[in-house]
């Protein structure tokens, strides 16, 4: 009970915390161009589970680690996945209305300003990391930023949404299906932990490093699970306009592929194996533990 509440004091804690490094770090709205500017904090700041941030500020107590040597890692991964996020509300993408309980970015502005957004919050990600006045080695931010960079690109995450698009119209296999997604949001949930990994000080060639990795790696494809058992059983009223039209048209999931009960046990069992890979780490990686939990309680 004890261990939950302080889960609970954490996430807000740090969920304040990365409210405040991104709002530093985004261009101030008068800045020109001011338009550009305010949409890029529009869709940034205020929203999401933050989940990524999470993971790299959990990975980084779990080693020690004093929470100010996160804030660029932290911040750096969500400003890459509200990129991807915009981008692929585009009408050329999945065309949603509604992100975060609000009008997407090309709704509240235009869709040029939509691309600009995605592509202007990429290049600020990777800026933070690169940023001259950060304290960290020259090698371990270079290191960083290669993980980043392949994790966000096209053997990452927009790899990953390039399958998902060449998959409309046709069946997926469940080794296709879980290729799709450890790429598409996998890699983003891996990175996030890995770079936590790097700001604390490990290296490649850390055990570590490794086990912190497979953690993510499991708890990735239980994230993607949940969330489609999410849209199997989740309220139609509050679905956004392309999960009805992925149900609808029974674009492939682990629901349809399993049905619902295996689809449980299967993030369960996701769940017992990165729970498994923190066997070797202290009760300072806790918050981790109860990150992967959630990962597949979450009802959102
Ligand atoms: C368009 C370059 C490009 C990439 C798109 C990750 C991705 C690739 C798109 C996200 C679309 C999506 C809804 C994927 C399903 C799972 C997912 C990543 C959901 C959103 O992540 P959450 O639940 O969102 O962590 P919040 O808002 O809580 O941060």
């Amino acid at each position: 009970m004890a261990a939950l509440a302080g889960f609970a004091e954490f996430q807000t804690r740090m969920r304040e915390r990365i409210e405040v490094q991104l709002a530093q770090l985004l261009p101030d709205e008068q800045i020109l161009p001011a338009g550009l500017h305010q949409a890029m904090r529009y869709c940034t700041l205020e929203g999401g589970k933050r989940l990524r941030p999470l993971l790299v500020y959990a990975t980084g107590q779990s080693l020690g680690a004093g929470v100010e040597l996160l804030d660029r890692a932290a911040s750096a991964v969500e400003l890459i996945h509200v990129y991807s996020l915009v981008h692929d509300d585009l009408p050329a993408m999945d065309d949603d209305d509604l992100r975060r309980g609000r009008p997407t970015c090309h709704k509240a502005y235009d869709e040029a300003t939509a691309i600009l957004v995605g592509d202007a919050l990429q290049a600020l990600a990777f800026q933070v990391l690169a940023d001259h006045a950060w304290t960290v080695e020259p090698l371990r931010r270079l290191r960083m930023i290669e993980e980043l960079a392949m994790a966000a690109g096209s053997r990452g995450m927009v790899g990953g949404q390039a399958m998902d698009l060449a998959a409309v119209g046709r069946q997926l296999s469940l080794p296709e299906l879980e290729d799709m997604h450890i790429h598409k949001t996998g890699r983003l949930i891996r990175a996030s932990v890995t770079l936590g990994a790097l700001a604390a000080g490990l290296t490649v060639q850390d055990k570590s490093f490794h086990q912190l990795r497979e953690y993510a790696e499991y708890i990735g494809l239980a994230f993607q699970i949940q969330d489609d058992i999410l849209d199997e059983t989740g309220d139609t009223e509050t679905m956004g306009k392309q999960q009805g039209a992925d149900r609808a048209r029974n674009k492939p999931s682990y629901v349809s592929l399993l049905g619902l009960g295996e689809a449980r046990s299967m993030a369960d069992r996701l769940v017992e194996s990165a729970l498994a890979a923190l066997s070797g780490f202290d009760d300072r990686a806790d918050h981790l533990r109860a990150i992967a939990r959630l990962v597949v309680e979450r009802k959102q």
